[in-house]
């Protein structure tokens, strides 16, 4: 029996166009196998085929307008199961679990009687203790617990006593900052298996070796720069990871990710030099990049495409992206594109980076996600570049309630293990309580000013104190270590982290900026910037690290390296080879992603007919069609930050599911219709909500897949184009320093077509700004056939070809019809420019028009009135991108500059217009700079016009008026220039400016 399929809930859409059918009589569909696509003014989807089946017949053609129930095909031997029965299934799976929530709560709101109390006053106890021996009793109990039931035990029952208080009306909330000691207590933590020994001479000369790598650059030549202070602080960090707990990526394994702080870089280098993996002689040329063999300043994948991945010097950048990072990852694993290997995400920050607000402002997304493949570990040397981070507090407190309040797990290393007998011996408790009264400031002193300075300003606030070291030389209480340069302590904590399950882990370790510098830098305030080390700080600095150096040896700043057979380079090797190979190390074994079949964009290069639509319709046209392309389907990442309905791209969310990583735990309130909100674990759409940096990140993350996880992605991001690139411009930056490989999309571009939206939302910059990135290639396609043949290019260049770009493409909302490919155009849309239409049958006077995105329909109407007005011919151009024009002529003029005996070469622009007749007038809808650039390259009378100045909200016509890109004043500037080139009389433009109502007092829209 023949089973009618007809339109379901499309909301609130009637009369719909039909603009595919995707399946014919005789074809046999699967459940969900799309039918038709349909089309409204804004927005396409396909209509997906609740039942698997044969086509009997079709009822509808490409045209056809229909509704809610329209029928669309009969479909025979179709599975019973009817969608109905599943979602009252659905309903019924869903009620308990609602229940059980619903009853959850209902029980922690105890309702008491209310019970006529006498109203109490309580004594306010402002922090003293009101009754110690009541306190005493209490900790007493807890003690018992602690000791019979353990802490977890004992943790219950104070978060029950809070609950209770709560209820009775306290609206303390449970602090989430603990006192200032390790996390992990001695008897807990885990001992590393290392030979300490030799760690430490591995270490030392890794310090060695970064700290005169600086001081010999700088010796060289003092403008190089470089910091010694900051890997300093972190050598232990890094070394502990490196010898124990970092897996490198191999043929077994995908590799763990390590963003390194940039400013440690040194530290990164000496390693690798004594691994064997750099030269002395790429040492000695450390900043020195531009004559090859040098080592970038801090880690640029772009300038050491083997060695580094993630550039992260820009502060706040390594967080966000690597929080990102460690969410794609997920997406991934949950999407079935990549084993689940456990393998971590480790971050590296600084403690003053901590204030970007990129740092922090994407934490919550990381425990709401669960990352548990995540560690942060941020050094605590409480200095950034200018003094201290946190002078009047403390740094890793409030570090902690911020990240304890988000949801991650916390693990402070602060104290080293040789505190560790001080904290069991003192049974007052004076000393954490003095712990948690220094702050920042007083501990940087303690550690600039030596051993007799802490006994008295430390310890000497209490007597008891001062007695619980009277047995201490000053020189024992100088070595009291900070938890951050204990292996045993930064071990223990990042076994620790490996081991969490369900959050990601931030490990906050104390350390002291310029350790070992001494008086040239040892946690002093211009330690950071300290790169020039005298003699006799080098000395003390080989001294103080035991290098076996003569003293003309450090006198010459030599790097130290033992011999191959030494222990400590066979430790150090070994310990690599243990954990898989080389970090950092930048490799690719992506299998390159088959460009699609040329059919997916034929339609598009046909005339749409009397078809109005915008290129953002046309764009999602195409990525619907791609994903029904089997090498490309599963690699699309589409990537929205809550605009997806501005963009007609909703129908995507029934189609390809949000990326949930708990699937969805809801029946979404527009379940009935078509397009409904459906989350999934397999969701492939990434709705990022509104955070243009994240959306930037997930961007990133997934373009640099074929390196990080040898995949290829095609990540494609969506956004308002004024949302782009000056929103996150540093982000772009560095999406191309890491050869980031995806699509850009500025939705609504320009200053006119994003109609309503007004000052803040209208771009006229976007393209510039895309232009500063020399591996961005970007364009600004009109027509559908533009679009179609851009993006394939980039697809082909991208993934056939691999090269290391990236696109960005600006597309409007506003909808008109598209004309035919005209022929043998590809070559030019790709170029920049290509001749689209010719009026050339009046006559003498000629002018040549040169339009892009949203103003080259106003220049083609220009050239109608130019020629049936006034009998001058055109030749229009559309100039799919000024950038790519520009680079040509930048790279031709250069190349005939370096060759002056040769026959200069033609810019592709003079190839253009050499040989044409007429000056030159060109208009977009950016700030005239846009067009201008490829002024320089052409020898002809050149006049650009765009939209310079605020936005404001208007309808289209009287923005364009405003900025003076309409046809109107086109044809009114044309005729202007032309008359001033002495080609025809005044008279016409004065004609025309009467005509068109041109006020030629209205000021310049800049000043408006
Ligand atoms: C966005 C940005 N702003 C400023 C700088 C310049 N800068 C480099 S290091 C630094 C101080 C870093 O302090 P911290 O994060 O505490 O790192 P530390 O060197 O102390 O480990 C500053 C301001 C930068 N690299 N990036
Ligand atoms: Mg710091």
């Amino acid at each position: 029996m023949a089973t009618e399929i007809s339109v379901p809930d499309i909301g609130d859409f009637e009369s719909i166009e039909i603009i595919e059918v995707l399946v014919k009589p005789g074809d046999v569909i699967n459940k969900n196998d799309p039918i038709v696509t349909l089309e409204s003014d804004k927005s396409s989807v396909e209509v997906p085929s609740p039942l698997a089946g044969k086509i009997s017949s079709l009822k509808v053609k490409i045209g056809d307008k229909v509704s809610k129930g329209s029928v669309l095909v009969l479909i025979e031997d179709a599975e019973t199961k009817s969608e109905q029965k599943s979602k009252e299934q659905k309903k019924e799976d869903i009620l308990p679990e609602t229940e059980k929530i619903i009853k959850q709560a209902e029980q922690t709101i105890v309702q008491k009687p209310k019970t006529e109390s006498p109203k109490k006053v309580y004594a306010r106890p402002n922090g003293s203790d009101i009754d110690p021996i009541e306190t005493k009793e209490w900790l007493d109990s807890l003690d018992a617990v602690i000791s019979k039931d353990g802490s977890d035990r004992a943790h219950y029952l104070l978060k029950k006593l809070i609950d209770e208080t709560y209820k009775e009306g306290s609206h303390r909330p449970l602090t989430r900052i603990t006192p200032y000691i390790n996390t992990i207590p001695p008897e807990s933590e885990i001992k590393s298996p290392g030979d300490q020994n030799i760690e430490r001479r591995i270490r030392s000369l890794i310090r060695w070796n970064a700290a005169a790598m600086v001081v010999k650059a700088n010796k060289k030549n003092p403008e190089l720069g470089g910091h010694i202070g900051t890997f300093a602080s972190a050598a232990t960090l890094y070394d502990v990871g490196m010898n124990h707990f970092w897996r490198a990526k191999n043929n077994k394994f995908g590799g763990d990710l390590i963003y390194f702080q940039g400013h440690s870089a040194p530290g990164m280098y000496a390693r690798a030099f004594l691994e064997g993996r750099l030269t002395e002689k790429q040492l000695n040329n450390f900043r020195q990049e531009v004559d090859g063999e040098g080592l970038s300043s801090y880690p640029h994948p772009w300038l050491m495409p083997k060695f580094w991945q993630f550039p992260i010097v820009s502060m706040g950048l390594g967080s966000i992206m690597s929080i990102y990072q460690a969410r794609f990852t997920k997406y991934l694993i949950n999407r079935g594109l990549l084993k689940d290997e456990d393998r971590k995400i480790w971050t590296f920050l600084g403690d003053g980076e901590m204030d970007e607000p990129e740092s922090l402002g994407a934490i919550g997304l990381a425990s709401r996600e669960k990352l548990d493949n995540l560690i942060f570990v941020i050094n605590c040397n409480l200095q950034r570049l200018d003094g201290p981070v946190r002078g009047n507090g403390k740094i890793i407190q409030e570090l902690e309630g911020i990240f304890r309040g988000a949801g991650w797990n916390v693990i402070k290393v602060i104290w080293g293990s040789y505190w560790d007998h001080l904290l069991a011996k003192d049974k007052s408790g004076l000393l954490i309580k003095r712990m948690n009264e220094c702050v920042d400031g007083e501990y940087q002193a303690f550690k600039a000013k030596g051993g007799a300075y802490v006994r008295e300003n430390f310890f000497g606030k209490y007597s008891k104190l001062k007695e619980l070291v009277s047995t201490m030389t000053d020189g024992d209480i100088w070595k009291l270590n900070r938890g951050g340069h204990d292996p045993h302590k930064v071990y223990a904590a990042y076994d620790a982290a490996m081991k969490t399950k369900g959050q990601p882990t931030v490990i906050l370790a104390k350390t002291i900026k310029g350790y070992g510098m001494g008086k040239s830098g040892e946690s002093i305030n211009i330690t950071h910037q300290q790169k020039k080390l005298g003699e006799e700080d080098l000395l003390y600095y080989r001294d103080r690290f035991d290098i076996p150096l003569t003293d003309k040896q450090v006198k010459n700043v030599e790097f130290y390296k033992p011999g191959e057979k030494s222990e400590e380079i066979k430790y150090l090797k070994e310990r690599r080879m243990m954990l898989g190979g080389n970090i950092p190390e930048r490799t690719s074994y992506a299998k390159p992603i088959k460009k699609p079949s040329k059919d997916i964009f034929k339609s598009m290069l046909k005339s749409s007919g009397e078809h109005k639509m915008s290129t953002t319709m046309v764009l999602v046209r195409m990525l619907t069609s791609l994903l029904r392309d089997q090498n490309i389907a599963s690699k699309l990442v589409p990537i929205i930050p809550d605009e997806a309905r501005t963009f007609g791209m909703e129908g995507f969310f029934q189609k390809i599911g949000i990326y949930a990583h708990e699937g969805q735990k809801y029946e979404p309130v527009d379940s009935e219709q078509l397009s409904f909100y459906r989350e999934d674990k397999k969701g492939q759409v990434l709705e990022e909500g509104i955070t243009e940096a994240g959306a930037m990140c997930s961007w990133i993350a997934a373009g640099t897949a074929y390196t990080n996880h040898d995949l290829e992605m095609i990540p494609i991001y969506l956004f308002y184009s004024m949302f782009g690139f000056q929103r996150v411009m540093d982000f772009a930056w560095a999406a191309g320093d890491a050869q980031t490989r995806g699509f850009l999309i500025g939705a609504t571009s320009g200053k006119t077509t994003l109609a309503g939206e007004g000052l803040q939302h209208q771009d006229g910059h976007s393209h510039l700004l895309a232009s500063t990135i020399p591996n961005c290639i970007s364009y600004d396609p009109t027509f559908s056939y533009e679009l179609a043949i851009i993006l394939q290019e980039g697809l082909r260049r991208m993934h056939d070809k691999q090269e290391n770009i990236f696109y960005y493409i600006t597309v409007m909302n506003e909808n008109y019809q598209h004309p035919e490919m005209p022929k043998d155009c590809e070559k030019g849309i790709l170029k920049g420019m290509y001749l689209f239409k010719e009026f050339n049958n009046k006559g003498k006077t000629k002018i040549q028009l040169l339009g892009c995105g949203a103003i080259l329909r106003e220049i083609i109407a220009a050239a109608e009135i130019l020629s049936k007005d006034y009998n001058i011919d055109s030749d229009v151009w559309s100039v799919t991108s000024f950038n790519e024009l520009r680079n040509d002529g930048m790279k031709i003029e250069r190349k005939n500059l370096l060759n002056p005996g040769k026959k200069p070469e033609k810019s592709y622009i003079e190839k253009c217009l050499g040989n044409k007749e007429g000056l030159i007038v060109a208009a977009s809808d950016y700030i005239k700079t846009y067009a201008d650039q490829i002024r320089p390259y052409i020898s002809r009378s050149f006049y650009s016009f765009g939209t310079d100045g605020y936005g404001r909200s208007d309808g289209r016509k009287n923005l364009r008026k405003f900025f003076e890109v309409d046809k109107e004043y086109i044809v009114t500037y044309a005729l202007s220039a032309l008359a001033k080139e002495q080609l025809i009389s005044s008279k016409y433009a004065e004609e025309a400016m009467k005509k068109y109502k041109i006020d030629k007092d209205k000021p310049i829209p800049t000043v408006l």
